[in-house]
């Protein structure tokens, strides 16, 4: 198993480099997509955006990651000691039509296959991607965690539909038409889902690259009138099943899967690293269930992350942990301390069970 460190788009520098590198990491996860593109003042205080009315901000150009570009910050990362273990999510800009089944979605697919190809050809091994058309949205802040430490929780669910030009939380077209998302079926949901793994599956394996799914965060069984795709641990199955293939894998996120109402973490755990189907962990704890929980701190949550580590050792798990998110600590620079936290309790809970 490997530490590893995930850093937004903003967070792309050497300074961030060198800050993950001092945490024990050995490996990066890195996101392409910007989404504090809105937040000009002061993005150093960007933690996760937790996602109401406006969503989070614009979505990109739509354009492609070039392998040029893609490349050169892998050089930077190496030249710090580190790897590029992975990309984590599609910009919406670039499949918003395969979502939401739109006039785009051939045309879409391709750029999809063609990022795909050209994350392997930069020799990044792992593309993480979340399959949803709310997103990441209804959820609320607060002083959940120890010590009143800033984190995110969720208290009850949202239904206010997703407006026109939306689509996972992020705005794609200014100009939609007035009006909102249709409502649809969950097996048109999944039949939406099976185009874009029938396709993508084949670029990945050419490429040798991973895809790897994360759950819905939050995982309720539907959000802002949208059916969602994996919010209990047996639809990771079904996922798998659709398109079998060595590269259709998982972002694993122990947090999201704890907060699903159904099932156990460590039975869940067991089930898919058994499988050899997780490319990576999020490595992160919560207090309760779906729609009611909270962030809290690596150690402070329902979830015994020593129990996780020595199951995913006993099934040979040889991918990279990242924190994901952590509650904010009160100081100067809440989200680096919060994370320097997680990454000295992961670096030793790696070292005890290792
Ligand atoms: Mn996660």
């Amino acid at each position: 198993m490997k530490l590893g460190f995930g850093l937004y788009r903003h967070m792309l520098n050497d300074d961030h480099y060198r800050f993950a590198k001092q945490c024990g990491a050995t490996h990066l996860v890195i996101h392409m997509v910007d989404y504090f593109g809105h937040q000009k003042k002061d993005k150093r205080e960007a933690s996760q955006p937790v996602g109401q009315k406006d969503g989070w901000g614009e979505a990109g150009t739509g354009e492609l990651w070039s392998v040029e570009e893609l490349a050169n910050i892998k050089n930077q990362i190496n030249k710090h000691g580190l790897e590029l273990e992975a990309i984590e999510n599609f910009d919406p800009a670039m499949w918003h039509d395969v979502l939401l089944d739109g006039p785009k979605k051939n045309q879409q697919m391709e750029t999809l296959k063609q990022q795909v190809r050209n994350v392997g050809e930069a020799g990044i091994p792992v593309f993480g991607y979340n399959f949803s058309l709310a997103g990441v949205y209804g959820r609320i802040t607060g002083p959940f965690a120890r010590g009143e430490a800033v984190a995110v929780g969720m208290d009850g669910s949202d239904d206010t539909p997703v407006p026109n030009g939306m689509v996972w939380n992020m705005i794609y077209d200014r100009d939609a038409p007035e009006g909102t998302l249709p409502a649809i079926s969950d097996e048109e949901l999944w039949k939406r889902f099976s185009y874009f793994i029938e396709n993508i599956i084949p670029a990945a394996e050419e490429s040798g690259v991973k895809m790897a799914a994360h759950p819905d965060d939050p995982p309720v069984s539907r959000l802002r009138n949208t059916p969602r795709l994996v919010y209990q641990p047996h639809l990771y199955q079904r996922l798998i099943d659709t398109k079998p293939s060595p590269n259709n894998c998982l972002e694993f996120c122990l947090g999201t899967l704890s907060e699903m109402t159904d099932g156990d973490i460590y039975e869940a755990t067991d089930l898919y690293s058994r499988q050899n189907k997780i490319a990576y962990v999020h490595f992160r704890n919560v207090v309760g269930k779906a729609p009611h929980y909270k962030e809290v701190f690596v150690d402070e949550g329902d979830i015994d992350m020593l129990k996780i580590l020595r199951i995913l050792k006993k099934n040979s798990f040889d991918g990279v942990l990242i924190p994901d998110h952590t509650p904010h600590m009160t100081c100067n620079a809440p989200w680096y301390a919060g994370m320097a936290y997680a990454m000295g309790y992961m670096k030793a809970a790696m070292q005890i069970v290792a």
